[in-house]
């Protein structure tokens, strides 16, 4: 099932998520109407705060060509992270058609719970370092344009306001 993507400004997406304690049913079921959610969009990447449930799961696949490579991260946590820095032009499914460069590690460690409750760990480089990290920022109710000054900031905040005016009309 596709789920509506919360658009910013909103308060859930500025909540600190809370840990997921077991794999059951509905977490798989909520993995599963992610990446539905998140290949219809188009996006490389979703969190669960953007449909809403303000839990510690993500999913993503930065495959653009090819067979897809869906992951499902459940408590993902960086344990180590480089010390070179990349800049990519990130964007977001909750503040439509804006791009911002954005420095982040070039390369993190990440440890994982998967879907059949095991640990998992693995070292993401390149547009898969960038995305986990925008991924699990949304865990810790981050945004990327929390990474610009405040100016630009407010200009994307307020072009997101006027937006969300437009649709609730369009209803
Ligand atoms: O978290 C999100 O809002 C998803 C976001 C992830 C992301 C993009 C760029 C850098 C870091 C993280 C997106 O997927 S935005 C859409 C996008 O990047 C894309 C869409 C279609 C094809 C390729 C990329
Ligand atoms: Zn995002």
């Amino acid at each position: 099932m596709i789920r509506p993507i919360l658009i910013h400004p909103d308060p859930r997406l500025k909540k600190l998520c809370e840990p997921v304690a077991e794999i059951t049913p509905e977490i798989e079921r909520l993995a599963a109407d992610m990446l539905e959610t998140m290949y219809d969009a188009p996006g490389i990447g979703l969190a669960a705060p953007q449909v809403g449930v303000t839990k510690r799961l993500l999913v993503m696949d930065c495959i653009k060509e090819g067979t897809p490579e869906p992951m499902a991260l459940v408590n993902p946590e960086v344990i180590w992270a480089s010390e070179d820095l990349s800049v990519y032009e990130e964007g977001c499914l909750s503040i439509p058609d804006q791009y911002a460069d954005v420095k982040r590690p070039a390369e993190v460690q990440v440890r994982w719970m998967d879907l059949k409750g095991q640990m998992q760990e693995r070292q993401f480089a390149g547009i898969w370092a960038t995305c986990v990290q925008h991924e699990i920022d949304h865990l810790d109710g981050k945004l990327f344009i929390d990474y610009l000054g405040p100016l630009k900031r407010q200009m994307i905040t307020r072009k997101m306001e006027k937006l969300k005016r437009e649709r609730a009309r369009e209803v």
